[in-house]
Order: structure tokens, then C-alpha cells, then sequence
């Protein structure tokens, strides 16, 4: 009885609050606001819905206009409300049996908002999981019309595009500067129906046939039974695979050259890989290979800067990319096809167009730009966009067609099936980011997480109930894809591959002759890391043995990383013609976008430091002013980056203004001797300094900054140190250095 009465008690006493409430409000006034709590961020207003997403999601899967707009799926109104619309006066305590509990199960609010929080997570993709999206437009130039009858080509024609790039290995909360491949997926939202143009920043592929991905991808990922290491390829069952199959030898070559390490997805090339087939107004065919080149050009990290940015700053990609656009610095890539006759035999000089372990030098076969790709906006909400963003290489539109490379032919079948687990159902076209631009009458019906209220009795045809609709597009005139009536051999049934195939090395070979001698330093240097973190000897051995195929001295300098015998190669090697445009260098390229870091100490060398930051804006690129404190300093510059916060890996660039000494309470970094003057530079900057030296990155000086150069052992008249009287000057030679990405020449021993 004494427990009922205190309930009734309680109860009563919280019903005489709400009601005290009520009655204080004036009759027709709004209702009271919520208490004032400290909120984490200031709220902000939704951001409108992106121009190139509001249309479609007006519409049904059907294409039918539908009441619902995007408002509606998004939040609105100013209260917060369960998923059903009711409102709510406490979301911070669940309804108790007093303020002591135990909790309620009745509490309705407390069981949604839990169970939806614990099924917030979906499958990552069991490839590609980790990546970062952005929205864009494609401009078409026109030029592809004697080729290619896709709508988006057409000259000045705009279409919205979804782009997701990401690593092949990794989890979804990995590293982004980790050596692997990565993926350079497209989402063409055009009239005639979506493109997706699903690539990676390798044009070649480690498998010739789609049977074989599963054993690709299980030695790649961490060892089933500790699940280590994570997101890399510096392992015994990934190198155990490549040694033994050696078709995967020309794109593991690629993954130990800097490509595999980019410094940006702006700085990354993109490929198709496969060969497409290509149809024009007239119904003639072509083979073409699809390319994305990137306006600022191809540019990597240093193996130590990916590994030093994988602790500083693991979503080092994906925010270049969010900062890039934010800041309008939009990035943009030419899409190119190389264009070969739609022969038979379907191969170009020698080369079968069908195997994707192969390339076609540029040298032979020109890669024209057909269109401008440019990456204009942010996803608003990652999960909405990019992680449910389905690619699927069969998304194809009037004009291209698939080839019968058994790589792609695989692929066909792996993107809907894969979608099917981690988007829940088969109405994974109805999420927003999926969500056609183009108008969709499908007859597909019901399923999980249906959206649509489908009109009408008869989703069958033929039918007489709804019509007899929708109907058959009569060919091309009406927009109809029409399959490419590619004529099938005369065959047998067989699990077989063709004698042109056979050739592993030629090419893997070709890439090493093709490349400098820094970028085959670095590609000595990768796989000498990679084959001394194996524990198996036989397959270093076995791994030694591919190189030796590749080329003697790649495998000679590798084997003597390794410590053991170099050995030869059991037959004599192809000599390809090098293509110099697999290289990296010897171009310059623009500098927008880059990351000038500006060192400044408290005292003294501050004059023009803010008008070089200005100056370093006006030209395009980024200024970061680091400095020994945060706020400002004794002349008021804005310090962006202190000594303790910065790390070299930030930036491309570093512009010294100054020599800074290290903070008079600082710890000395050496043990003081009794005629030692003390540190002359502080330590921090020291490190950065020697960290740029090591990385072959530019430094410019003036004034006292030559002393910081000498204070950090430095020497001064060495390539890509730039050396001036004033910040300007220095300014305009180390933008003219930056073109060309690093000082290369400054690479010269092996242990950099
Ligand atoms: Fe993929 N691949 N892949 N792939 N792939 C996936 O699809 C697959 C291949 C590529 O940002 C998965 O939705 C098979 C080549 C990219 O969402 C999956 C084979 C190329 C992405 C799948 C290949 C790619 C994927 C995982 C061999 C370069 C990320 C999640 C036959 C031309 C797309 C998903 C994104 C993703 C299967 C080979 C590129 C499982 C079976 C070759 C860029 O369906």
C-alpha cells in the first residue's frame, strides 16, 4: 500500500507540473520552447536539397510525379517527433516506474529510438568499403559522334554525375594513404537512362577471368584467422597468390609503383579497364578504352609521407576532396577514349582487346578527351550518398555496349547480387542517390523497402487492363538500347582461355622500362617492404622469380633487399617499346589546390607574410601559416597551424620566414654541453624541415629562413631549395618548382 501511494504520489506531482505549465501559457500562444541544453554545434539551417538530386526524387520509381518530395523524406518542423510524426517533450529520459526505475517497456519512444540505432549499420561492400563521394556534372564536347550515339557526348550537353572513389583492400574505417589500388566509380545520371562507368586509377587487372576475383580478394584481405594486417598487400597469402599466378604480376607491379600510393583523388588517372563497345547513329561499331585524366595532373605521396599521413591524418583523401570542393577549387578530369576498329580477332597490333591484365600505349593508340568531368558539390549526408551509392557495370545507355572480356562479363552478374545483401532488397534503385534522372516504367513490383505506390492492375505485358502500357520502345529512333548483334563463334562448352592470354610478363615489363630511374627506385624500394614482411622464404623466392621475368635488375636490387640469391629467368625477356606516358614525370602541371605551408616564428621576419598569403590565394592555392603559438602573432598574422600541430605531410610546399628558436621553457632535445650555444632552431620545425628535405619537396627561404635551413644540417643550394631577399620572389620560383609536383632530382640513395 505504501509503494502505490508513493507511485500515485509521483505520478500526480509530474501530471500537477505538466498541467502547472498549461495553464501558465496564454490562451492561442505557441507552445512553449523547448528547455534551453548546450548543444555541441550551433544549429544551423538543412541545407537545400543538391539542384542535381531534387528532380528525380520527386518522382515514383515509375517516373510518375508523386506528392512526396524530397522535404518529406528529410526532417522538418521544428519539433523533434518519433518516426510516426508525434511530438515530443523528452527525448534525454526513458519513462521509468519512478525517477529510480526500473524502465518502462511501454516507453515506446526509448524502444524506436534504440532499435533503430542498433541496425543503423549496413554490410561494408566486401570490396571497395572504404571511399569518399561528391557530386558533379559531365559536359560532353561532341567529338565522340562518329563513334558513339550516347546522349551525354553530345556537344555541351550537361549531365549530373555521382562519383565515388575509394581503396579495393581496407575497411570501411581504414587508412586512405595506404598502398593499394583505388576505385574511380562514375554515376552518368543522363536522359537515355543511368552510366555507370565503375574504374580504378590502374588501367590493367590481376585476373583475366571474373571465376578468379573471390581468390584475389581472399589473399589481399587480412589472414582469416587474426585478421591482420589490415587495408595493405604486404603479406604472405597476397604475395603467395601473385607468385603463383602470374597473370596478376602486371597490375601488382603498378600497386608497388607510386600509383599506388596517390597524393590526391584529384591527382589520380582513372580507367575503365575492360574494352567497351561503342555504337554511333548509323549502327557501326568500335572498340574504345575509357580514361579519365586528371587536369592537375597524375601525382603520388612518398611511401614514408602515406605511412606518416596514415596516423596524422587517415582521412587524408577525403578531406582534400571535401576541403577542394568547399573551397570551389572543383576538381575535373577530361574523359578520353582510345579507339581501336571492332575487328574479329578483336585485338589492336598484336594486343587482345579481351584481356584485362593488358594495356594499349598511349603512343599507339592516342587517348582523345571527349568531355569535362567536374566534381562541384559534397555529399550532405555520407551515409545517404556514399554509402549507398550501387555502381553496376551492366548500367549501361544507347550507344555503349560490353565487350565479351570474361573479366567484365563476371562483373555483369556481381554488382546487383552484391546489392541485394547491403541495401537489403532488390528496390535499391529507389534510394535517392540511385535514383534514375531519366524516366522509369519497369514492371518491377513489391520487395523489401518498397517506395513507390504503383498505380494501375496489369504490371505484366502484353495486357489490355492498363492500356496495353507501358510499351516496347520500336529501336533507336524511340531511344531503345539495342543490343549489339555481335556475331558468336562457331564454339564448344569449355572452362578454357585463349592462347593470347598466355603472356604475363611482356607487359609488367613494359611499365618498368617505361618508368624513371626515382620512380623505379621507389618501385624497387615497394617491393623490397612488402616481400621482407612475408614469412614464407619460398615465397619471396617464388616472387623473385616473377621479377626475374619482369627484368634482372628489378629483381637483382630487390633480391639484395632481401638478403638472398637473384635468379634468373628461365627464358629470354620481351623488349617493348617504353611508353613514356605510364610515367609520372616530366610534365608540368597547374598548382591549383596545393598546400603552401608558411613558417613563422613571434619575432622579427613577419613583414610580407600577410600580404604573401594573400599573394599565395590569389595564385590559386592554399596558405597555411604555421606558427609557435595559436591566435595571432605580435603583428597580428593569423596562425593557421602550430609547431606542436603541423606535420610536414600537410603540405607540398614550405616557405620559411624566419629561424625560429625553440620555446625558452622547451625540454633541449640534446644533452647540453658546456660551450654549446643551445638549439638554435626549434626542434619541431627542424623536423618538418627534414622531413620536406627527405621528400624531395620544395622549401623556400628569405631572410633568416636560410638560417633555419642551416640550423637543420640543410644544405642550401641544393635542387628545389629556393633561396630570395623577398617572400614574393620566392613565392613565384617555388610555384614554378611545384608544376613539376617535387624537386626529383634531390631523390638520390635508395634508403629515401
Ligand atoms: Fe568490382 N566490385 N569486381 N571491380 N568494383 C565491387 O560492388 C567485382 C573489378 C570496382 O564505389 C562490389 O557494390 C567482381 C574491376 C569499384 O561503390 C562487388 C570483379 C574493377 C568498386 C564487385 C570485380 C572494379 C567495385 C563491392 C571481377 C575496375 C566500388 C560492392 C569479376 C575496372 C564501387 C559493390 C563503389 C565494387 C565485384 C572486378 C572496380 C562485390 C566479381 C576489374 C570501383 O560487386
Amino acid at each position: 500500500k505504501a509503494v502505490r501511494s508513493a507511485v500515485t504520489e509521483a505520478a500526480e506531482a509530474a501530471l500537477a507540473r505538466v498541467e502547472e505549465r498549461e495553464a501558465s501559457r496564454a490562451p492561442g500562444a505557441p507552445a512553449p520552447k523547448p528547455p534551453k541544453v548546450a548543444e555541441p554545434t550551433k544549429p544551423v539551417e538543412p541545407l537545400p536539397p543538391k539542384p542535381d538530386q531534387s528532380g528525380p526524387d520527386r518522382r515514383t520509381a515509375t517516373g510518375a510525379e508523386t506528392l512526396a518530395t524530397r522535404d518529406d523524406v528529410a526532417q522538418q518542423g521544428r519539433f523533434l517527433t518519433t518516426s510516426t510524426g508525434a511530438r515530443l517533450r523528452d527525448t534525454d529520459h526513458s519513462l521509468k516506474a519512478g525517477d529510480r526505475g526500473p524502465t518502462l517497456l511501454q516507453d515506446h519512444h526509448l524502444r524506436e529510438k534504440i532499435t533503430h540505432f542498433d541496425h543503423e549499420r549496413i554490410p561494408e561492400r566486401v570490396v571497395h568499403a572504404r571511399g569518399a563521394g561528391a557530386h558533379g556534372v559531365f559536359v560532353g564536347y561532341g567529338n565522340a559522334k562518329p563513334i558513339c550515339r550516347a546522349g551525354f557526348l553530345a556537344r555541351g550537353k550537361e549531365t549530373p554525375v555521382f562519383v565515388r572513389f575509394s581503396t579495393v583492400l581496407g575497411s570501411r574505417g581504414s587508412a586512405d594513404t595506404v598502398r593499394d589500388t583505388r576505385g574511380f566509380a562514375t554515376k552518368f545520371y543522363t536522359d537515355e537512362g543511368t552510366f555507370d562507368l565503375v574504374g580504378n586509377n590502374i588501367p590493367v587487372f590481376f585476373i583475366q577471368d571474373g571465376i578468379k576475383f573471390p581468390d584475389v580478394i581472399h589473399a589481399g584481405k587480412p589472414h582469416p584467422d587474426r585478421e591482420i594486417p589490415q587495408a595493405q598487400s604486404a603479406h604472405d597469402t597476397f604475395w603467395d597468390f601473385v607468385s603463383l599466378h602470374t597473370e596478376a604480376q602486371h597490375h601488382t607491379i603498378w600497386n608497388m609503383s607510386d600509383r599506388g600510393i596517390p597524393r590526391s583523388y584529384r591527382t589520380m588517372e582513372g580507367f575503365g579497364v575492360h574494352t567497351f563497345r561503342t555504337v554511333n547513329a548509323q549502327g557501326e561499331t568500335a572498340l574504345v578504352k575509357f580514361h579519365w585524366k586528371p587536369r592537375l595532373g597524375v601525382h603520388s605521396l612518398t611511401w614514408e609521407e602515406a605511412q606518416l599521413t596514415g596516423g596524422i591524418d587517415p582521412d587524408f583523401h577525403r578531406r582534400d576532396l571535401a576541403d577542394a570542393i568547399e573551397s570551389g577549387a572543383y576538381p575535373q578530369w577530361e574523359l578520353g577514349l582510345q579507339v581501336f576498329e571492332d575487328t574479329d580477332d578483336e585485338t589492336f597490333q598484336g594486343i587482345d582487346l579481351l584481356d584485362p591484365t593488358k594495356l594499349v600505349p598511349e603512343e599507339l593508340a592516342p587517348v582523345q578527351p571527349v568531355g569535362l568531368l567536374t566534381l562541384t558539390g559534397n555529399p550532405t549526408n555520407f551515409f545517404a550518398e556514399t554509402e549507398q551509392v550501387a555502381f553496376h557495370v551492366g548500367n549501361l545507355v544507347p550507344g555503349i555496349d560490353v565487350t565479351n572480356d570474361p573479366l567484365l562479363q563476371t562483373r555483369l552478374f556481381s554488382y546487383v547480387d552484391t546489392q541485394l545483401t547491403r541495401l537489403g532488397g532488390p528496390n535499391f534503385n529507389q534510394i535517392p542517390v540511385n535514383r534514375p534522372h531519366a524516366p522509369v516504367n519497369d514492371m518491377l513490383r513489391d520487395g523489401f523497402h518498397q517506395h513507390a505506390v504503383h498505380a494501375g492492375v496489369a504490371p505484366y505485358r502484353p495486357n489490355s487492363l492498363d492500356g496495353g502500357c507501358p510499351f516496347h520502345a520500336s529501336g533507336p529512333r524511340d531511344g531503345a538500347f539495342v543490343d549489339v548483334p555481335v556475331r558468336v563463334a562457331e564454339s564448344v562448352k569449355e572452362r578454357d582461355v585463349p592462347v593470347s592470354f598466355a603472356d604475363h610478363f611482356s607487359q609488367a615489363r613494359l611499365f618498368w622500362l617505361s618508368m624513371t630511374p626515382v620512380e623505379k627506385q621507389h618501385i624497387i624500394l615497394a617491393y623490397t617492404f612488402e616481400l621482407s614482411r612475408c614469412y614464407e622464404q619460398a615465397i619471396r623466392e617464388r616472387q623473385l622469380l616473377a621479377l626475374a621475368q619482369v627484368d634482372p635488375e628489378l629483381c637483382a636490387e630487390v633480391a639484395a633487399g632481401l638478403g638472398l640469391p637473384a635468379p634468373e629467368a628461365p627464358g629470354p625477356l620481351a623488349e617493348p617499346q617504353p611508353s613514356p606516358a605510364l610515367s609520372q614525370l616530366g610534365r608540368e602541371w597547374p598548382t591549383d589546390g596545393r598546400v603552401l605551408g608558411v613558417v613563422v616564428g613571434d619575432e622579427g621576419d613577419l613583414d610580407g607574410v600577410d600580404a604573401l598569403v594573400e599573394t599565395i590565394a590569389d595564385h590559386g592555392m592554399v596558405a597555411l601559416v604555421i606558427g609557435p603559438h595559436g591566435g595571432k602573432l605580435s603583428d597580428g598574422t593569423v596562425v593557421q597551424r602550430t609547431f606542436g600541430g603541423a606535420r610536414s605531410v600537410e603540405f607540398d610546399a614550405l616557405l620559411v620566414a624566419g629561424c625560429p628558436a625553440p620555446a625558452p621553457d622547451a625540454i633541449p632535445v640534446r644533452d647540453a654541453k658546456a660551450d654549446d650555444p643551445g638549439e638554435p632552431l626549434d626542434p619541431r620545425v627542424r623536423l618538418m624541415l627534414e622531413e620536406c628535405y627527405r621528400h624531395a619537396k620544395t622549401i623556400g627561404v628569405w631572410g633568416a629562413g636560410a638560417e633555419a635551413l642551416a640550423a637543420a644540417g640543410l644544405p642550401v643550394d641544393a635542387p628545389g631549395i629556393v633561396r630570395g631577399s623577398s617572400p614574393t620572389g620566392v613565392l613565384a620560383e617555388v610555384e614554378g618548382l611545384l608544376g613539376s609536383h617535387r624537386a626529383w632530382e634531390r631523390f638520390v640513395s635508395p634508403t629515401q
